[in-house]
């Protein structure tokens, strides 16, 4: 298979102690090609980081002994012990450490496109990661006073897959999480960051309430899903959709915020592609209107066998695609795709990528404690953790978020 390299390589970043939760769930999957072993798992705090060590060793039934893991897969940063969950101290301690930080990531030399992964209810993972994109696609040029070239980051594709807090939490959590979206969204020039942010809700994923250990498994598989699914359609499928196809219009349409949508094990025998979809859509990961989608993208998973003998083909998921975007009258930037899975059977999973969608349903659950906090929080020095957030950084904040909402929920 001399073309595999042609495929794109994904490489998993995650700072703070959920996102670093997540990146080890990567590990679990028995295949990932797209990734291989290209995870950082980053933290400020030296035992959550061995925690998520050890979680992933586990994970992956490795023979690497926990020092040697450590040092391929993980990093401490900053020299704070902890963010207080306050994110100008997740993003100072990530200032202090930038050049460790790409140090780090220059080992994934030749990766296309990066995943980076954060909760946004906390401080290190949602100060350090709009950060770190910032940095990686506008600032290392100021930074490489040793020689080393990173030019080969001068194209690389930044995702950011960012997860809300359950609403229940407490203000500071959701004083976090919007700031958080705004700077995974625009950087403090009001210009686009990431290259797509995908968006997932604690509280509309698990509505059992309050998380336990055993929830954040169930959402944190249901995130690794639809990556995998997303992925996946970078690599076998016949049409091939990739990162690229993903992020080039949505930026381009100031709407590269998106959902997945994900339905799976769905018996390919049985359900039409049309339902599948509407099976999918009805399983969003954040609350929102699909009427308002503005972006999407269907990806279809089915075994290589009902391919093969043409029990599913490209052309049905096109017009299935068709029908469901006109069924719901979305006028959208879309593109659908098969991709095969190994085996037999009839099982078919289902990803919607939906972007540009109104946030205002999903910010509606964090504007008042964003609102209340703000004025206590801005112009201290924070907590004590060396960063701070002046009142213009705020206000820009506040401003960067409100034009993108504003335009997209038209
Ligand atoms: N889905 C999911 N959410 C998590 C997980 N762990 C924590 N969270 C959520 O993340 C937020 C807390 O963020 P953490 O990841 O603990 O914070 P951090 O990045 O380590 O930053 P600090 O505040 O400095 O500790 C809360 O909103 C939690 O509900 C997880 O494994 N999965
Ligand atoms: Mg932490």
């Amino acid at each position: 298979m001399a073309q595999i390299d042609t495929f794109t390589r994904w490489s998993v970043i995650a700072s703070g102690e959920g996102g670093g939760r997540i990146a080890s769930q990567f590990f679990n999957r028995s295949e990932n090609p797209g990734i291989d072993d290209r995870i950082l798992v980053m933290n400020t705090n030296r035992a959550d980081l061995r925690n998520t060590i050890d979680r992933m060793r586990g994970e992956m039934a490795s023979d690497q002994g926990e020092e040697e893991m450590m040092q391929s897969h993980a990093l401490e940063f900053g020299t704070q012990q902890g963010a207080g969950n306050f994110f100008p101290n997740g993003e100072a301690c990530a200032r202090e450490d930038l050049d460790r930080i790409v140090r780090r990531i220059s080992d994934f030399n030749g990766a296309d496109a990066f995943m980076h992964v954060a909760t946004l209810g906390g401080g290190t993972g949602n100060g350090s990661i709009p950060y770190a994109v910032d940095q990686f696609k506008n600032g290392l040029a100021d930074l490489d006073d040793d020689g080393a070239s990173e030019d080969w980051m001068d194209s690389v594709i930044h995702t950011a897959f960012g997860v809300w807090p359950y609403y229940t939490e407490p203000p500071q959590r959701h004083f976090n999480a919007v700031s958080g979206l705004s700077r995974l969204l625009r950087n403090a020039d009001g210009n686009q960051n990431a290259d797509m942010v995908l968006l997932a809700a604690n509280s509309h994923l698990d509505d059992e309430g309050r998380g336990s250990g055993r929830h954040y498994d169930s959402i944190n598989d249901a995130i690794i899903t639809a990556v995998d699914l997303m992925i996946g359609a970078g690599r076998e499928t016949h049409s091939v959709i990739d990162i690229k196809d993903y992020v080039t219009i949505p930026s381009q349409m100031d709407a590269y915020h998106f959902t997945p949508a994900v339905a799976t094990d769905l018996n390919g025998d049985v359900y039409e592609l049309k339902y599948m979809l509407d099976q999918a859509a009805e399983n969003t990961y954040v609350p929102m209107d699909v009427a308002t989608t503005q972006a999407a993208y269907a990806i279809v998973r089915a075994p290589e066998s009902m391919i093969d003998n043409e029990e599913i083909t490209e052309p049905d998921v096109y017009s299935a695609f068709q029908d469901w975007t006109d069924k719901h009258g979305i006028n959208v930037a879309g593109q659908a795709s098969l991709t095969p899975k190994r085996g037999r059977g009839s099982d078919v999973d289902v990803l919607l990528l939906l972007g540009g969608f109104d946030l205002n349903p999903l910010l509606e659950h964090s504007r008042d404690e964003f609102e209340m906090l703000g004025d206590s929080l801005a112009g201290q020095g924070g907590s004590g953790g060396g960063g701070d957030l002046t009142r213009t950084e705020l206000d820009r904040i506040v401003e960067n978020l409100e034009s993108y909402v504003e335009r997209n929920a038209e």
